[in-house]
């Protein structure tokens, strides 16, 4: 199927952060191989003049999330760190638009959506599809995807461009299931023009 990208498109490309890649101090199984497809899409993006958001978990040092506060998650991504820098492969250019998540001490926020700018941004741009692509499939990436399609956004899903941490097996894919039961539409490379 072809999918285009429109005057109302905008690229989100979820987390991908050093810590999240293998080596990192939450490493998400062979993340680092979606980097030159995300690089396409948003070579995709930046040719049509259409706006790219970078999300990025940013946590304080005692994020309530992080095991030493008795949550699920080994420190990582904290503020300021090497570990919470985008990949250096990642082909970010300065009008990438970046949105801090996860930044409060005693909150975690999985969405891109949650407490920040993204929604306000895209609306004032006209902003009604998104593109979503990114790491870990069953945590930032579907909350971010299903709040989205909360808000009302159209929402494709970027199928060739995500990743999952897969604690327990299957569940990206089970993920991925309930991201399309609630409405979103998956695409690969060859499909978006
Ligand atoms: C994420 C676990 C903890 C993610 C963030 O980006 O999916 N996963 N913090
Ligand atoms: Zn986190």
């Amino acid at each position: 199927m072809k999918i285009y990208i429109t005057e109302d498109s905008a690229l989100i490309i979820v987390d991908m952060q050093n810590d999240f890649m293998p080596g990192g101090a939450l490493p998400v199984k062979d993340a680092d191989l979606i980097i030159p497809t995300i690089n396409r899409y948003i070579k995709k993006f930046r040719e049509k003049g259409r706006p790219i958001y970078a999300t990025r978990d940013w946590h304080p040092e005692n994020h309530i999330s992080f095991n030493t506060r008795g949550g699920p998650w080994p420190p990582h991504c904290i503020q300021g760190t090497k570990g919470a820098e985008f990949h250096k492969d990642l082909e970010l250019s300065d009008d990438v638009i970046i949105v801090n998540k996860a930044y409060n001490p005693d909150r975690d926020a999985y969405s891109g959506f949650q407490e920040t700018f993204l929604d306000i941004d895209l609306r004032r741009r006209g902003i009604s599809r998104i593109f979503v692509a990114g790491v870990a499939t069953e945590y930032c990436v579907k909350s971010t995807v299903i709040d989205g399609l909360n808000l009302g956004y159209e929402v494709i899903l970027l199928i060739d461009a995500i990743k999952g941490v897969d604690l327990n097996l299957g569940d990206s894919e089970k993920a991925i299931e309930d991201m399309l039961r609630r409405g979103a539409i998956l695409a690969t490379l060859d499909e978006v023009f």
